[in-house]
């Protein structure tokens, strides 16, 4: 097939996903093109299958906001024109299924396209007036409509009221590369020390501060450090935090990494305390490794971590302190969990089954 992938290329899951996606297409022989406005973070360069295209949008001083949307369609359309491209696949509705919708109607129904919602799309941004009924029209113009999780689902025909059927294919991991790596856990090392990981985009939504202040009590009970992985603006608030309760000398802030599955396999959990996830695309990848997750219990995170990890309820860092503290202080219920999230993650998460259910939408879309 050839493929047009469109995506957001800063630090995110929804820009994370469409990239693996695109480079296990281009893997498995289809004609992948990528759009989106800088080169996302996971690309590879030189991928056999694969092509990049950067949507140039121009910064016109009239333009206080450069007209993105109309830059995207203008560019779906060349590669459609160019390459030929029979499908394409936009991640995050806002505003890449308007624009889609847009490039459609501009070639007289030359092209088809699928829809993939991720989460702050429905949940934060798409529930915006100035952005819903936009939305809600491409959704119901989109010739398929996906969502990462059930809840998300759900929430879509709640906030959106869309009659369109939202198919649930959840995201996945590479079961090869994100692995447990033979590190001893807490309890076989000779310091004892507790390794925690919190990895994300540190936007107010994930409440990174709230991991810290959990780490604060966790570190005051058994010895421990924290590892923060990513960047954004939350970033100074964090760190202050710990500063604040006085264990910063605890916490590493490792910033943008593009090795995560280096990082993961070290930690004994992971531990996140967001406001809403409809997913968690981290916590997935920390399972992989066979890394536990503690978790704020919101969205899609229960659909993922099943019974493998903890989860608290949200805004709450007390509560994600003593569960994180039940499997630092547990080895043999550490143990079990880690292989239970390892287990997880292969049986219902791997590339291969999911990427399946991807191709099968795109046929059915394409008949
Ligand atoms: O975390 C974000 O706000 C970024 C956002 C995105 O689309 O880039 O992440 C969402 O999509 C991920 C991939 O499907 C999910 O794993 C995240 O749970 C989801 N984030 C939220 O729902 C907050």
């Amino acid at each position: 097939m050839r493929i047009g992938i469109v995506c957001y290329p800063t630090v995110g899951g929804s820009g994370v996903v469409a990239t693996e996606m695109a480079l296990a297409l281009a893997a498995k022989g289809h004609d992948v093109h990528l759009l989106s406005y800088d080169r996302p973070s996971r690309l590879r360069r030189g991928v056999p299958g694969l092509r990049f295209h950067q949507v140039a949008v121009s910064a016109y001083p009239l333009f206080r906001y450069p007209p993105y949307d109309l830059a995207l369609a203008t560019r779906m359309l060349e590669v459609r024109e160019e390459a030929r491209v029979d499908l394409f696949h936009v991640h995050y509705a806002i505003p890449h299924a308007v624009s889609a919708f847009l490039a459609r109607s501009m070639c007289g129904d030359c092209l088809k396209f699928a829809t993939t919602l991720h989460g702050t799309d429905i949940t934060v941004v798409g529930s915006d007036r100035a952005y819903m009924r936009p939305t809600r029209f491409a959704l119901e113009q989109s010739d398929a409509v996906t969502a990462v999780s059930q809840y998300l689902a759900d929430e879509t025909r709640l906030v959106f009221g869309v009659r369109k059927e939202v198919e649930v294919i959840p995201n996945f991991v590479d079961t090869d590369r994100f692995r447990p790596d033979g590190s001893p856990r807490w309890h076989q090392r000779a310091d004892s020390e507790r390794i925690l990981v919190h990895a994300s985009n540190f936007r107010p939504v994930k409440r990174v501060a709230d991991v810290v202040r959990a780490f604060a009590a966790i570190q005051q009970q058994v010895p421990a450090r924290l590892l923060l992985v990513g960047d954004g603006p939350d970033r100074e608030h964090a760190l202050a935090v710990a500063a604040d309760l006085g264990c910063q000398h605890k916490v590493e802030h490792l910033g943008m990494h593009d090795h995560l599955e280096a990082v993961l396999p070290k930690a004994d959990v992971f531990l996140s305390a967001s406001e809403t996830e409809s997913f968690g695309l981290s916590m997935l990848e920390a399972m992989s490794c066979g890394v536990p997750c503690v978790s704020t219990a919101v969205g899609g995170v229960a659909e993922v971590l099943g019974d493998t990890g903890e989860l608290t309820p949200f805004g709450d860092p007390a509560a994600l302190a003593r569960a994180a503290l039940r499997l630092l202080t547990d080895g043999d219920l550490h143990a079990q969990r880690a292989a239970a999230a390892r287990q997880r993650a292969v049986a219902l998460f791997a590339t291969e089954p999911v990427l399946a259910r991807y191709l099968e939408l795109y046929e059915r879309v394409l008949q």
